[in-house]
């Protein structure tokens, strides 16, 4: 038996990476040192625009709360999901990307092997205990050869990561205050989601987890 019949079960690891796929990668505690300045300007952004729970085309209201950050953010609404550069609370462009948005996400994909990435997108989700995000594609963005680079802040979380059918059986992740996770190339449009979250309360954020996805949309 070889030590890969051993930890079979276990995510390979490769330095401080966690390999998901083919091109997907945790990089743990890669935005452990930012994180104090992520949730500082956060904290501006939702001043601007506020968090908000979107409505579905199906018209059911979304647990997750959600904002935006970048040219152009993400809206959903029963007319459809869609990025727009105007936040349709205010009529306003979206906050703009702050540097330590834009550096840590170019950072965190050229260590992944995605050099030049630069985002134009960044939604910003907040969780609270009992919320979820059920299985889904990220396919509203124009340029799939873009990574999407993901920052968990505060509480952990059940990351569930499938295959290309929406019944692929799910590899379950739990991702933690500062890890970083790049998705590009071949695992771009794998289904994902985020189990319910248990109340496991952070010193920064309390009973919160907030996720900044960055993405190319446009
Ligand atoms: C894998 N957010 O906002 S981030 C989302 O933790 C979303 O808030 C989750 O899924 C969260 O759409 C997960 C990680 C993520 C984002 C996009 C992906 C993983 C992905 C696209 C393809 C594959
Ligand atoms: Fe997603």
């Amino acid at each position: 038996m070889t030590t890969g019949d051993l930890f079979a079960d276990q995510q390979p690891v490769d330095d401080a990476r966690i390999v998901l796929g083919p091109a997907s990668f945790v990089l743990r505690g890669f935005a452990l040192a930012d994180a104090p300045a992520l949730l500082a300007a956060v904290e501006a952004i939702a001043q601007r625009a506020p968090f908000r729970h979107m409505v579905t085309p199906g018209g059911f209201e979304m647990s997750v709360a959600l904002t935006n950050s970048g040219s152009l953010g993400w809206t959903s609404d029963r007319r459809g999901y869609r990025y727009a550069a105007q936040d349709p609370l205010s009529n306003q462009p979206w906050p703009p990307l702050p540097d330590v948005f834009l550096r840590l996400a170019r950072d965190a994909a050229a260590e992944a092997g995605f050099p030049g990435f630069t985002p134009d997108a960044c939604l910003i989700n907040r969780y609270v205990p009992g919320t979820r995000l059920s299985l889904h594609q990220d396919r509203d963005e124009q340029d799939y050869s873009a990574p999407i680079v993901s920052v968990s802040l505060g509480m952990p979380a059940i990351f569930l990561f499938g295959g290309h059918k929406r019944a692929d059986k799910t590899q379950r992740v739990p991702l933690f205050h500062g890890d970083v996770v790049v998705w590009g190339g071949p695992d771009r449009l794998r289904y994902h989601g985020v189990a319910p979250l248990k109340e496991h309360p952070h010193p920064l954020l309390g009973a919160q987890r907030i996720n900044l996805t960055f993405r190319k949309a446009g």
